[in-house]
């Protein structure tokens, strides 16, 4: 059993399959804090977790391979001891992340781990940037600016088998901010994170983010393995047999949200003088999520509709970064919103309609019907359970935005599901 050697995972984590490692990171630790703590960071593993001794991660090689075929060896202890440090806080997201969104909200199966809004997080990586290593081991960046350089891409290669590569613009650009990181959070690498060492990509898929990290190659070519020509790659949503040369491989990541919590709260009645058009009862909600973009680019707002998508207002943006990288935001936002949903914007739910979530006053997001005991939908039936639905969507800075539906950007494996987050929330009026 090669999966016999892995480690010990956090029983919070929520688990998709146990071998090889998948498991998300719980709601309440999405948004509880800026900083995601590494032992409720998502894991996402091909195969098993290699496994090294203190002494074997300090004398780890990692072999930097030029375009002539030329190669130069640095022990991790090289990297640590010979090179300026650098702190990044970035985000890491899988291509997957909310694809169980997709399905539900397409009515479409999709291929893949099925996750919910969990395959993400932030930390602050430490390491060395790769820029630095390259020109160290002979790699002359000013080829790449002036249009001479034999190699286009960078391919990293894990211990296991894993590899994937990024256009060699983004490895040698000092503000692109490509580490080699050997320590998460102040702490060295967990296992399941890549000890000793991983490449960190920010701003671009968590697919090029390659553990146990061994080997960096320069090529004229993307890297053969099929986490590069195949799988992460999006087609439209009438393609299922597709030709894979077609598409280019995820690198920079679209702007996404998602809604982590949901608590309402009581009844209001508006006064009469405050509010002399609604004296309609209102139920207090509060909402809070994250919001990310790709590329560096920062989200500048996020919006709310607690209808569905009728009318919207904004959320709070939390002030949690506390620096940009020359311009660049790696990191997601953290945002809050407190509304009132009128009594009227509530109706009788939609019984385990495809593609909704449905929330109690348990700050519990449900997913769709299938969690709900029998008895409860049959008290439910006699109680007078009403509900709407809340949605969330976010902007970043070049103004890009989220698709309204799932069914518009389908595609059969299920990357990039970044359609407007809706949660059904319901309550007894
Ligand atoms: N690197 C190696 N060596 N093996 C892997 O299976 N998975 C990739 C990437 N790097 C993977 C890897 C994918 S698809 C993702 S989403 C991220 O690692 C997950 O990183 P994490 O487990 O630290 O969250
Ligand atoms: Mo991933």
């Amino acid at each position: 059993d090669p999966f016999a050697d892995d480690p010990v995972r956090h029983p919070d984590l929520i688990t998709r399959t146990m071998k090889p490692r998948n498991a998300e990171t719980p709601e309440q630790a999405l948004s509880a804090q800026f900083i995601t703590p590494n032992e409720l960071f998502y894991v996402r593993n091909h195969m098993w977790v290699p496994k090294l001794t203190p002494d074997e991660a300090e004398a780890h090689i990692l072999t930097v391979e030029l375009p002539d075929g030329t190669t130069k060896e640095y022990t991790l202890r090289d990297l640590k001891t010979k090179f300026a440090e650098k702190k990044i806080t970035a985000v890491l997201q899988c291509s997957g992340n909310r694809r169980s969104h997709m399905s539900r909200g397409s009515g479409r199966a999709t291929n893949g781990l099925q996750w919910e809004a969990g395959a993400i997080s932030n930390a602050t990586w430490e390491g060395v940037l790769l820029s630095d290593i390259l020109a160290d081991a002979g790699f002359d960046a000013a080829t790449v600016r002036n249009g001479t350089s034999e190699a286009q891409h960078v391919h990293f290669s894990g211990m296991e088998a894993y590899g994937s590569s990024i256009p060699i613009k983004k490895a040698v650009d000092p503000q692109g901010d490509v580490l080699l990181a050997y320590g998460m959070n102040g702490k060295p690498l967990p296992r399941d994170h890549g000890y000793p060492l991983r490449s960190i990509v920010p701003g671009h898929v968590a697919a090029r983010s390659v553990k146990w990290l061994s080997q960096i190659t320069l090529s004229d070519e993307e890297s053969p393995s099929q986490w590069q020509r195949k799988d992460y790659k999006c087609f439209g949503p009438n393609q299922t047999k597709v030709d894979w040369e077609k598409a280019p491989a995820i690198q920079e990541l679209p702007v996404q949200s998602a809604i982590t919590g949901v608590k309402l709260g009581e009844w209001t009645t508006p006064s009469q003088e405050t509010s002399s058009d609604s004296a309609e009862p209102a139920k207090e909600v509060a909402l809070n999520g994250y919001a990310y973009s790709g590329g560096g680019r920062s989200v500048i707002r996020v919006d709310v509709s607690l209808d569905d998508g009728k009318s919207w207002s904004q959320a709070n943006l939390l002030p949690d970064e506390e620096s940009k990288y020359d311009g660049k935001s790696w990191s997601w936002k953290r945002w809050t919103f407190n509304g009132a949903v009128p009594l009227e914007a509530f109706k009788t739910p939609e019984d385990g309609a495809a593609g909704k979530e449905t929330d109690d006053d348990k700050n519990t997001i449900r997913r769709g019907s299938a969690r709900r005991p029998a008895n409860e939908s049959s008290q439910h039936t006699k109680s007078n359970r009403r509900c709407t639905t809340v949605a969330i969507k976010a902007t970043d800075e070049v103004y890009n935005t989220q698709p309204e539906s799932h069914a518009a950007t389908w595609n059969f494996r299920g990357n990039l599901a970044t359609a407007w987050h809706r949660v059904q929330v319901c309550t007894d009026c």
